[in-house]
């Protein structure tokens, strides 16, 4: 009788483990007391270290939401820095726990490669960035001109399509790590920069020694919803990352920042005490604390105070809401329920 017990409990515990080592991320995470979140090298608004090494942006504060609701301590991240080739591996391999990297959503990333999409933080389109002597005002007027892009990135493929559909020919110069792409533009060594109008935004005020001298062109060739991924096959894990960017927004939706979240513990509103864990639940739900939303809101803000004071008008970048506002003021952000 004993040693069936004790079999039976060995072989639960190894079951456990097992599956602790295959998948639930949640599970890791916890044990280990921090999140590793895949950000870029460096880059102004999305990920990038300040004077004093503190990493802060768009895509920081989505890594620290979740480390505030599975940890309830919002500092309890780690950012390993990977260029736009290696942030898809380091996902695969377990290296990094949630890529929160200016990704754009395609359906190959989201099937083929393992990765699955847990939402959007931030809605953009692919851009043009040319210095203002080039004397371009409009995409088209590019044809035969070299072209700097960053190597693994959606941008070649895209930038491909729509030279094709519009029967312009470019050279395109393709660098690997962003701090030389850059460079090769900044030196004139290609005629114009294609990314994400975000990242154009970005590289014009925090790259180019003189940014007034800069233009990004007015088109958008193509949607590029960014948004964090985790590995396929991990869903309480997914939940968490998704729902965390769904208590950002909804935090936003209702009216609820890290200045006034303490009054709202008071709230007579059903939506404002579920999502606060005063009405139990949405915690449990999600394998959290009750807090894991509050502690969201308090530590890290809303998706509103996130993207002020990242990439928006209390920022260099000033980009402003655009799509990016909440679908009551007719942009695309649009919080799921949490009841
Ligand atoms: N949204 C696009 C582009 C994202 C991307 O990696 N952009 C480059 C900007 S050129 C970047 O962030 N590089 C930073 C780095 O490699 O550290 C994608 O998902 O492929």
């Amino acid at each position: 009788m004993h040693y069936t017990m004790g079999l039976l409990t060995a072989l639960a515990l190894s079951l456990s483990v097992g599956s602790v080592a295959q998948a639930d991320t949640l599970d890791i995470v916890k044990q280990r007391g921090h999140v590793q979140c895949g950000v870029t090298t460096g880059f102004a608004g999305f990920s990038m270290p300040d004077d004093k090494g503190v990493w802060r942006g768009l895509d920081i504060d989505l890594c620290r939401a979740i480390a505030a609701a599975v940890l309830g301590d919002a500092e309890k991240y780690k950012a390993v820095p990977l260029n736009s080739q290696q942030r898809f591996t380091a996902l695969q391999s377990g290296e990094i726990d949630v890529l929160t990297r200016n990704t754009s959503i395609t359906q190959q990333r989201d099937t083929a490669l393992g990765a699955i999409s847990a939402g959007v933080n931030f809605y953009d389109g692919q851009g043009f960035l040319v210095h203002k002597s080039l004397g371009v005002s409009s995409a088209k007027e590019l044809d035969q001109a070299s072209i700097c892009m960053q190597t693994g990135t959606s941008n070649e493929n895209t930038m491909a399509d729509w030279a094709r559909a519009n029967g312009i020919t470019y050279r395109p110069v393709v660098i690997e790590q962003f701090n030389e792409v850059v460079n090769a533009f900044a030196a004139g060594r290609c005629d114009a920069f294609t990314t994400d109008a975000s990242g154009l935004a970005s590289i014009r005020v925090s790259r180019m020694q003189d940014p007034d001298s800069y233009v990004v062109l007015p088109e958008q060739i193509s949607k590029e919803p960014l948004g964090p991924f985790v590995r396929q096959g991990d869903d309480s894990w997914l939940n968490v990352v998704k729902w965390t960017l769904h208590a950002m927004t909804g935090a936003e939706e209702l009216g609820l920042t890290s200045a006034n979240v303490d009054e709202h513990l008071e709230s007579d509103n059903p939506a404002v005490r579920r999502l606060l864990g005063v009405t139990p639940g949405a915690g449990k739900n999600l394998g959290l604390d009750e807090k894991w939303a509050y502690n969201i809101v308090k530590q890290v803000g809303n998706y509103g105070e996130s993207y002020e004071r990242n990439v928006g008008m209390a920022s260099a970048l000033k980009i402003p809401r655009g799509l990016n506002a909440l679908w009551v003021d007719g942009g695309l952000i649009y919080p799921l329920p949490i009841r």
